[in-house]
Order: C-alpha cells, then structure tokens, then sequence
C-alpha cells in the first residue's frame, strides 16, 4: 500500500456563485469549496486547515471573522474592482495578499455611465414603452432634455472616472469633479466639496469606491444642491456603489421632485431596490450591470485566475489592491 499522496490541487474557497468562465478555471486547477460559510458551516470548519485562498467578486464580503476562521489563508482573489467588502486590514494583518481587477472594466462602467445619464436625460426607457404600448399614435412624447452641452460633475476621478470625463467631453459637456486631492496632470477643474461640485451640475455622477470613507456621502444636502444647479434641476447617476448614496435621502428628492431625475446601477440593499423608488417614472434602474459584457467578464475572470495562479506558482501577482502593493 502506498502512502496517501498530499492534495497537489491548492484548496479555495469560493464566497460567490461564480461565473462559469471563472468556475471552470477554477475547478481544472484547484479544489473549490463553494460557499461553504453559508451553505455548511461544519464542512467549512473540516476544510479550513487547507483553505488557502478565498474567491470572491465585487459584491462578496470577507470578514475578519471568515479570516480568523482559516489559519492556512494566503489569498483573497476579487473578480471586481471593488473590494469594499474585504477587511483588508484583517487581511494584512495575517499577511494575506488581497487582489482585485482593475482597468479591465473601465470602458464598459463609463459606457453605462453614459448610457445612464442619455437614458434619464433622454427618458429612452419611458419613449421604447411610448412605442410598445401603442401610445404613439395618440401623440408626440413630453420633451426630453438635451445632454449635449451639459455640466457634468464627477464624484471620484480614478481610472473609470476619467474614461468617463473622456467619453463626456465627445458630448461637448464641461468637465468638473470632485476626489480626495486635485489631479493635476488632468485637464479637468477640480471643486473640493462634493456640495459645491453638485451646485455646479446638471448631471452628477458617482463613481467612487465604497466603504466607511464615502457612506452616505451623496446626501440630503448634495441632493438640494444639485436640485439648486439650474431651473431644470440636476440628475444622479450612480454607478459606484449603493452605499455611497443615502437611498431614503434619494427616494424623498425623487418624491418631492427636489432633482429631476437618476439613473441608478447600485443599490443599498441590492438585489432588493425600494418599491418607492420602482414606482418612479423619472428614474432609470439596471441590476449592477457596469461590468457585465461577456468580453469584460472574461477579462475579469482571467485576471481574478491569473492572480491566483501567479500566487501558487510563486510569482508576484499581477493585481494586487493597493494597500498590498509592495513598495
Ligand atoms: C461586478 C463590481 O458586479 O467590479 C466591481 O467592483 O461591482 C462589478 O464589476 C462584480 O465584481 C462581478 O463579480
């Protein structure tokens, strides 16, 4: 009888339903757990010993419960490029090597953004039911509003910010934005306080990462101000992260017709958008769809494997965020 053979198969854990693009990379080259945290917490405490990666995507939380809960853990591998839901610091502080997906998606999150703010300016939502409902044969649609020409203010100016700013100046819109620090290798103004930058639009995009530093931070105020910007009042898009918006504040601007309009990609308790704001016809609503082509998704599973595969051949990895970069 010969003695057991070790698992060459490196053993993840996976905390989403996955892709099959990414599934079956997986599978053909690791042992995958999947979902055991909520599905079968006994067999995840058995297999923790040997869990050496987790797998998750943008959405996917990593406690630093489910960390302490697995002592061979070296890699957290996000198909997204947010990683809001990760406890990066729990994770460094095992020296656990975090990574995520970024660039891969920039053009397809600044086309929804921009697809966004033609829909709630255009109301192309509200014109394809005109034509399917029969409606137009009694009469023309109320005016749309013209987005060409427009003020844009942008809430976060990483990389999908500018491929945002890139797409909007085709568009002949003035550009400002409003980050951490001014950048000032950009061509771009820079306006300090996400209030000032919303008196100053007609539309108002979000795109910066979640987490405690931007909860709430699209508020009662910001509404008020981007209400004030003009007499048409300005329009929210949203294609960060639900948790940057305070929703009931949004849902009350909506109601009251404090804004014109949003175009929303996120939500704070996503899949679950408020019956309120469903029953709103100024409002354009998509299910978190900023990265979903089939050719970003591929990109986006490839890179999620490829750094998971770079860790277990002992190579640096290609993504890692940035609180794990070397140097
Ligand atoms: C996806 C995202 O929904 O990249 C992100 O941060 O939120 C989205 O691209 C998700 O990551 C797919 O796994």
């Amino acid at each position: 009888m010969s003695a057991p053979v070790a698992n060459p198969r490196p053993e993840i854990l996976a905390v989403a339903r996955l892709p099959p693009m990414l599934a079956t990379q997986l599978s053909a080259a690791f042992t995958v757990h999947e979902r055991l945290h909520e599905l079968d917490p006994a067999a995840l405490a058995a297999a923790a010993p040997r869990i050496r990666a987790v797998v998750g995507g943008g959405e996917s939380k990593v406690s630093a419960e489910l960390i302490g809960q697995l002592p061979a853990l070296e890699m957290i591998s996000v198909m997204g490029v947010g990683y809001d839901g990760i406890d990066v610091a729990a994770a460094k502080a095992r020296s656990v090597m975090v990574t995520h997906t970024p660039n891969v998606l920039n053009d397809d999150v600044a086309d929804l953004a921009i697809g966004l703010m033609l829909c709630a300016a255009r109301q192309l939502p509200a014109a394809d039911r005109w034509v399917r409902e029969g409606r137009w044969p009694t009469g023309p649609m109320p005016l749309a509003r013209k987005m060409s020409g427009a003020r844009l203010g942008i809430v976060g100016m990483g990389r999908i910010g500018q491929a945002i700013a890139q797409r909007a100046l085709a568009f002949g819109m003035s550009i400002a934005y409003t980050a951490r620090s001014a950048k000032g290798q950009l061509p771009h103004r820079f306006v300090a306080s996400v209030e000032a930058l919303a008196a100053e639009s007609d539309f108002l995009v979000v795109i910066t990462p979640g987490g405690a530093g931007t909860r709430k931070m699209i508020d009662a105020r910001v509404l008020a101000a981007l209400g004030a910007s003009s007499p048409q009042k300005g329009i929210l898009v949203n294609v960060a992260r639900g948790s940057v918006v305070d929703e009931a504040a949004l849902i009350d601007a909506l109601e009251r017709g404090v804004i014109a309009g949003a175009g929303l990609d996120v939500f704070e308790a996503e899949p679950n958008v408020p019956e309120r704001l469903r029953a709103l016809p100024q409002v354009v609503l998509t299910p978190h769809i900023g990265s979903a082509t089939s050719q970003t998704r591929q990109a986006m599973a490839d890179l999620a494997f490829n750094n998971l595969a770079a860790h277990f051949a002992g190579q640096r990895v290609h993504t890692p965020v940035p609180e794990c970069a070397a140097g």
